[in-house]
């Protein structure tokens, strides 16, 4: 069989996308909607009405500001390590506070887009000036393996916005088991967890009126296009979030209205789709306390800290080791 065939692969891209369009079903991983254009339209997803998240979870850290800082500041310097920084609109409410309050610590933001970090640091060279950033660019898998060079220090990670959601709850324990086995004693982790709550909000969170998740999705069909000479035409795809109660996950699907053969330049590739065969394209999962609780305990990590919005929609937790 052609497609069978052995073929080396110039990056990650091209090797996931290979698998993925020839899998049984097709999926394609979320972590490739953040180029330049996704980080875009991420961006304006964070503002829409419907995409409560981001708004909950900057309410949460303005409220409570003060008391993470004293948690985490009690003895002394410590290096910040957030996961998944992207615009960081949310860590600047507490990185300002550490600042003004002359905390001594270091802010090493992480995140997949180049372009995000690059973004973050220059707009922390305007506001804060004299803070010392230490960005990687990275898959967490890549960066999960340079934690261990923050051992001297005391450290914070921060796995905000309910990215933790993307994984499977499977994969969810095996990444919080190896930031716990980085951790030393005083080592805190805070992580945003979007909350269950009527199944018609969610949906709407990712099913917003203006059509930017669907383009967010698409953006998917259009980097293959950019970067991969491939020939998708987004108008013949469906986007369909679905959520499911009993898992609490949203699952996000593009789907094609008809059936096509889609040549992919890069990989000397045709993709094939029947009409109605979908590509999953995210999971984005939701908690509650026992469900959190539950995978703290799968992980080894404690509970030390609840803080939530007044409706219960969002919750941060603070864990240890
Ligand atoms: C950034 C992964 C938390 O799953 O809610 C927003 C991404 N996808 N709308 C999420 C997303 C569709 C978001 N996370």
């Amino acid at each position: 069989m052609k497609n069978a065939r052995r073929r080396s692969f110039n990056n990650d891209f091209e090797a996931d996308v290979f698998a993925g369009l020839n899998a049984n079903p097709k999926h394609l991983n979320s972590k490739y909607f953040y180029d330049a254009q996704g980080d875009a339209l991420f961006q304006k997803i964070m503002a829409l009405s419907e995409y409560y998240l981001c708004a909950r979870e900057f309410d949460i850290i303005e409220a409570n500001k003060r008391k993470m800082a004293e948690l985490f500041s009690a003895g002394g310097g410590f290096d910040l390590v957030e996961f998944g920084a992207g615009d960081g609109k949310k860590t600047k409410v507490l990185l300002r506070h550490l600042h003004a309050r002359q905390v001594d610590f270091k802010y090493c933001p992480v995140d997949i887009s180049e372009n995000a970090v690059q973004q973050l640091c220059d707009s922390l060279k305007q506001t804060l000036p004299d803070l010392r950033v230490e960005p990687h660019i990275g898959t967490y898998a890549q960066v999960l393996t340079k934690l261990a060079d923050y051992r001297e220090r005391k450290k914070l990670i921060l796995f905000l916005g309910s990215n933790i959601g993307n994984f499977t709850l499977d994969a969810a324990v095996s990444f919080l088991q190896q930031i716990r086995a980085s951790m030393g004693r005083d080592d805190r982790l805070l992580v945003g967890f979007d909350q269950k709550k009527h199944p018609q909000r969610i949906l709407d969170a990712y099913r917003d009126k203006a059509g930017v998740t669907e383009a967010f999705n698409k953006n998917l069909l259009r980097r293959m296009n950019r970067e991969l000479g491939a020939h998708f035409d987004p108008d013949t795809f469906v986007y369909w979030p679905v959520y499911q109660p009993e898992e609490s996950v949203i699952k996000s699907y593009l789907v094609s209205k008809i059936a096509q053969q889609v040549y992919i330049e890069a990989l000397d590739f045709k993709a094939c789709f029947q009409p109605w065969e979908s590509i999953h394209t995210e999971n984005s999962q939701k908690f509650d306390d026992p469900s959190i609780r539950q995978l703290a305990q799968q992980a080894g990590l404690v509970v030390t800290e609840v803080f939530s919005d007044a409706n219960s929609d969002y919750r941060n937790y603070i864990f240890r080791n």
